[in-house]
């Protein structure tokens, strides 16, 4: 009875921490939704692999990326941008399965943001070392709406700073299920996440993942 319920309603089983204005941490509400989304995201590898981008600068990044969505975000020595069309193949990015909406909606409004409405999913893929430095999410069009981040696999230290690049970051352990809502104030916070630790997640293997949804327009 119990396990039906929480299949129906994650909201029923998962926590729910405030970290700052607008940012709200649902540890385990991932829940009984983990076997479609870890089905429908080796589809999405499958055709859109995971690649190590290079930064304007001209670093590659250590955390290696591919997208979901109407578009997605990539980066090259030109800039940063969101692109409807994957850059390794021309082609469009594979669709967001109806499933990753319906997650990201309901985390969102139980974080207070009704009516998400996410057109772009990055996917992440930290194997051990890699990490992302201190930075802003600055390409979408409107602040308004928040991002939401799903984690998968191994655990990271999320470093989560302020307004300013100077403020000291907090440190929040992300495990897998866990969801992470990020809007209001907090929604142009400085973050990063900490170099991955070594490990094997009995169900990822050894890395970790993490979805953002995003509304970029
Ligand atoms: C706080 N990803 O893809 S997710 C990113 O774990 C990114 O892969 C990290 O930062 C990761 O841009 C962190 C959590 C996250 C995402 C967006 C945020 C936290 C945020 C935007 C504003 C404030
Ligand atoms: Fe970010």
């Amino acid at each position: 009875m119990t396990a039906d319920l929480f299949a129906c309603f994650p909201e029923a089983r998962a926590s729910r921490e405030e970290m700052a204005e607008g940012a709200v941490l649902l540890r385990g509400f991932v829940g009984a939704y983990e076997a479609e989304l870890v089905t429908a995201l080796r589809d999405i590898v499958a055709a859109a692999p995971f690649r190590r981008m290079f930064t304007p600068g001209g670093h590659q990044m250590s955390v290696a990326m591919t997208n979901c969505g109407n578009a997605g975000w990539v980066t090259d020595r030109t800039g940063y941008r969101y692109s409807p069309d994957d850059p390794e193949t021309g082609k469009p990015w594979p669709a967001m399965p109806p499933l990753f909406r319906e997650l990201a909606d309901r985390a969102a409004e139980h974080a207070g943001f009704a009516g998400f409405a996410p057109d772009v999913c990055l996917i992440n893929r930290y194997e051990p070392g890699a990490r992302m430095s201190l930075h802003q999410d600055k390409d979408e069009l409107d602040f308004r709406a928040p991002i939401v981040s799903v984690s998968l696999g191994l655990p990271a230290i999320f470093m989560f700073g302020g307004s300013k690049r100077s403020d000291k970051p907090r440190r929040f352990r992300l495990e897998h299920g866990d969801i992470a809502v990020w809007g209001g104030p907090s929604r142009l916070f400085f973050h990063g996440v900490a170099p991955l630790a070594d490990g094997d997640h009995p169900v990822m293997g050894p890395q970790r993942l993490n979805l953002t949804f995003r509304k970029i327009k």
